[in-house]
């Protein structure tokens, strides 16, 4: 499998979210000003987008759904469930309804992380802020800006690369629920954070000794320059060393560096266990070309059994050096 159906997914929500006139969450478009008109570019080096003004109110429908080999998905049309589910998208100022239908013959709940939400809509038993099979309730995840509290201390904001997940499948931690596919990425922008090539982003989750679920991880494909996107995050009993081959990123809020004197780390690897959540952007074969570049738990044993999978970079021919006998 290829990210491609959850691709599709990504694509509905975008058009969605702009159907709803939340043109916001996925910025305005690239500020051209600072590239000249003499300048034919090429698009890494055109200017990327940036992420508009975050303040809108947001509506999505959200369905819990078994899957045909016993797995379930969130999904944002009946039938389209997915393992990851659909990735969400908000900027810092946001709030977001989720009207949320579970269909599901055991009850289920959406939990989330980094978002604002009060405990009406925490996503447990415990707080009855789970949803009965057949029945439908909306959670309400706010988010804010960074700023200074009345106290002079510094409060943080928000935007981050966060995750959802349910809290009530199985135990009341959810564990059967996360353990069958129940949860998906939730990315919080700030203004005018940088925003990836549409189409270019990847959700790849450690999840016990899966990855997405699969026994073998997903290869995702993209072509060299692409602004690629990666949202990586870990659920189940072990730790893990995410290693991508061929490209490094900012161990930081963005994964990018800020400027040169921005001395955050320069990583190609970070040990994550359960709930961590992280994601970073590369410029895909920046500086070593097109290729099959792997991606996969550095722990060895892992790693082997499976834990791996491909960013397949192409050149701008469509063809991928070297490729043709993975599969
Ligand atoms: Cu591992």
């Amino acid at each position: 499998m290829t990210g491609t159906a959850s691709n599709h997914t990504r694509r509905a929500f975008h058009r969605r979210l702009l159907a709803s006139g939340a043109v916001a969450a996925v910025g305005t478009g690239a500020l051209s000003a600072a590239t000249p008109s003499s300048q034919a570019a090429p698009s890494a080096a055109a200017e990327p987008r940036r992420a508009g003004k975050g303040g809108a109110t947001r509506r999505i429908k959200l369905y819990a759904e078994k899957l045909a080999d016993g797995q379930m998905g969130y999904g944002l049309e009946k039938g389209k469930a997915s393992i990851p589910g659909p990735l969400i998208e908000i900027v810092e100022g946001d709030t977001l309804h989720i009207e949320f239908e579970n269909t599901m013959d055991v009850a289920v709940s959406l939990h989330p992380h980094g978002v604002d939400y009060d405990i009406a809509n925490d996503g447990t038993k415990m707080n009855n802020s789970h949803v009965e099979p057949g029945e439908t309730r909306t959670y309400t995840w706010r988010t804010h800006a960074p700023g200074r509290r009345k106290d002079g201390s510094w409060r943080p904001g928000s935007a981050g690369y966060w995750h959802y997940h349910d809290h009530v499948v199985g135990t009341e931690h959810g564990t059967g629920g996360i353990r069958n596919g129940l949860y998906g990425p939730l990315i919080v922008r700030r203004e005018g954070d940088i925003l990836p090539d549409p189409d270019r982003q990847f959700t790849i989750v450690f999840n016990d000794m899966t990855t997405n679920n699969l026994k073998k991880g997903p290869d995702f494909k993209a072509t060299v320059g692409d602004r690629v996107e990666i949202i990586m995050i870990t659920h189940g009993e072990y730790y893990h060393t995410f290693h991508v081959h061929g490209h490094r990123w900012a161990d930081n809020r963005t994964g990018l560096l800020q400027g040169p004197d921005d001395h955050s780390a320069v990583i190609d690897t970070k040990i994550t266990g359960p709930a961590d959540s992280f994601g970073f952007q590369l410029i895909a074969g920046e500086g070593v070309g097109a290729g099959a570049w792997m991606y996969h738990c550095h722990v060895q044993s892992h790693s082997d059994m499976g834990m791996a999978g491909l960013l397949l970079i192409a050149k701008p021919d469509g063809t991928v050096p070297g490729h043709g006998d993975h599969h």
